[in-house]
This record gives C-alpha cells, sequence and structure tokens, in this order.
C-alpha cells in the first residue's frame, strides 16, 4: 500500500522520507532514473514500504513552491529567529526578510531567542512588530521560558528557520527535541566567495513536523519588485496610508499620512528608514530590468 510523506534529504545514493510519524530509507523507482528527476527535501512523494523501515519512491507529486538557495519544496511557514539581545537585533535584516516572506506569500513566525537576556529597549522594539500583526514568540533556550508556547507552530508543516548566526537556531531545536543535539555556538566559516557550511539541506523531524535549520537566505537583493509594491509588505503603514497623493511613496511628497504618523511617532523610525533604504534599491533594480 502507497504512502504519503515528505523527503527529509537525499545522502550517498538513497532518499529518506518521513511518512507515518519515522523516516524511511527509501531506493528510486527506476523510471526516476531514466527521466533524470531532481528530488529536493520537502518534495511530497507515495512510497511503498518493503520493511519496517525500507521502501521504494514510487510517486513525486506537484510542487506547491519552491524555495531556492536553500532548495526546499512546499514550505509552509519561515520562523525568523534572532536574538533579542547579545547580539541586539540586526533589525534591518529583519525587515528585509519579513518583505522577502511575505513577498513569497509564507506564513511567517518572528522567533526573538536569549530573553533570558532582553533589555528594555529591545524589548519595546519586539513588541511593535507584535503590534504590527505578525505573531512574535520570546524565548530563552536557557531558562525554558516560551519554549512550550511554541511547539504547537510546528505541528504537520514544513518550516524553514532564517536569522544570522549565532541567533540561536541550533539552541532552539534542540530546545525543542532534547534528542537532536545539534551543534551550537558554530561559525560558519568563509571559503573564497560567500559563505560555506558543511551541511546538505536536511528537514529534521520536529514537534510533530519537519524544520530546515538553514543558514539562512543568501539572496538579500529586494529584485523584481515594482516600487509601489513595497509599502504592501509594510503592515504598520496600512492604516496611514491616506496620503494626499494616491502614487504616494511616502518619501518626499507633501502631505503625507506616513510621514505623519512617523512624526507623531506612531511608526517606529527605523522602519521608515529601512522602507526608504529599499524602496532606492528597488527603483535601482527597476532600471535594471
Ligand atoms: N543566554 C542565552 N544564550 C543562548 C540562547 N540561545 C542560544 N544561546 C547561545 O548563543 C550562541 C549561538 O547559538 P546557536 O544555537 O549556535 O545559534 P545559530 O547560529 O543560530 O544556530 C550559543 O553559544 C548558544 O549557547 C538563549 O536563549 N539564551
Ligand atoms: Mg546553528
Ligand atoms: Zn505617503
Amino acid at each position: 500500500m502507497l504512502i504519503q510523506g515528505t523527503l527529509v534529504k537525499g545522502y550517498g545514493g538513497f532518499y529518506y522520507v518521513f511518512a507515518n510519524d519515522r523516516v524511511w530509507e527509501c531506493s528510486l523507482r527506476g523510471r526516476f532514473r531514466v527521466q533524470k528527476q531532481d528530488f529536493i527535501a520537502g518534495d511530497k512523494v507515495l512510497i511503498l514500504p518493503e520493511t519496517e523501515e525500507k521502501a521504494t519512491i514510487e510517486k513525486v507529486l506537484v510542487r506547491r513552491n519552491l524555495l531556492i538557495r536553500p532548495s526546499i519544496a512546499n514550505v509552509d511557514q519561515v520562523i525568523l529567529v534572532f536574538a533579542g539581545a547579545s547580539p541586539n537585533p540586526d533589525y534591518n535584516l529583519l525587515d528585509r526578510l519579513l518583505i522577502q516572506a511575505e513577498n513569497v506569500g509564507m506564513d511567517i513566525l518572528i522567533v526573538f531567542t536569549k530573553l533570558d537576556l532582553i533589555d528594555m529597549e529591545n524589548d519595546h522594539l519586539i513588541n511593535y512588530y507584535r503590534e504590527m500583526g505578525y505573531a512574535v514568540i520570546k524565548v530563552s533556550n536557557k531558562t525554558r521560558q516560551g519554549i512550550d508556547e511554541l511547539v504547537p507552530f510546528f505541528r504537520d508543516r514544513v518550516s524553514v528557520l532564517a536569522g544570522p548566526s549565532g541567533a540561536g537556531k541550533s539552541s532552539l531545536i534542540n530546545s525543542l527535541d532534547s534528542s537532536k543535539e545539534l551543534k551550537t555556538g558554530e561559525v560558519s566559516i568563509k571559503i573564497g566567495r560567500g559563505r560555506h557550511t558543511t551541511r546538505h539541506v536536511e528537514l529534521i523531524p520536529i514537534a510533530g513536523g519537519l524544520v530546515a535549520d538553514t543558514p539562512g537566505f543568501s539572496s538579500l537583493f529586494l529584485t523584481g519588485m515594482k516600487r509601489e509594491e513595497l509599502q504592501n509588505y509594510f503592515p504598520d503603514f496600512t492604516e496611514h496610508r491616506d496620503c494626499r497623493f494616491k502614487s504616494c511613496l511616502h518619501d518626499k511628497e507633501p502631505r503625507c499620512g506616513v510621514k505623519e504618523a512617523l512624526d507623531k511617532g506612531l511608526i517606529l523610525p527605523s522602519r521608515h528608514k529601512h522602507y526608504l533604504q529599499f524602496l532606492k534599491e528597488v527603483i535601482e533594480s527597476e532600471r535594471k530590468y
């Protein structure tokens, strides 16, 4: 009987598939090799069990979406992980990742780690993201505060963890499942151009779902977006967009509702600053296309 599962990794000529709460070592039906079908983590497949833990992949289902660099298919949610302190969150990177995730249309969860070290100023900034309407959870991997609140977000979904090195991503996976024992405090090494890590993309079964602990997105440029589209990914601007001009980009235009809200302290200055910076990038990339 065929069962549906999710490919978690390919390794040594085998494919590992998570189905019915366990991982099966699978080989491919011959015709896939002939077709040169490429499989990536997250692919939904139908497998035919042969023993208790071995099976063959009989069919691969159509991909619902595809994330590149790292390549993962059928992603349900992106979990942005930032340390709430030590180091302080890089709010520019956070705003950038939020736009990218919004642009792809994935569900978003923001997790701030190191709650045990957080100060009032960062706590205030973090709360602003929650008030904007994002799901925000603060945790400590040290004291385990907030961890239980996080568990339901993983169930039956494929999640991608993204965030800078040192944010506590590996520690978070270990907090959720103590059997995982991922290495923490690992610094990725730089070889030539770009960062290299030794790991391949792998989905890890956790809290009833699957998670990719990736080094983060590598393409951080906001290309292929239209200048008037960018503001749609700033939910904190929405209620203030009663500007004089319908085409207002909230930059130098007169009688701009967004800038008025900024002056009144209703919009966080860093948000508008990052918006203008991203707007410049978007306009520059428009010219290239
Ligand atoms: N105090 C404190 N330290 C943490 C917490 N989470 C992670 N760390 C430490 O922060 C460092 C980086 O964590 P790691 O999980 O490797 O981050 P990654 O690079 O995102 O995978 C390690 O030294 C962890 O022990 C936390 O909640 N509180
Ligand atoms: Mg790590
Ligand atoms: Zn405006």
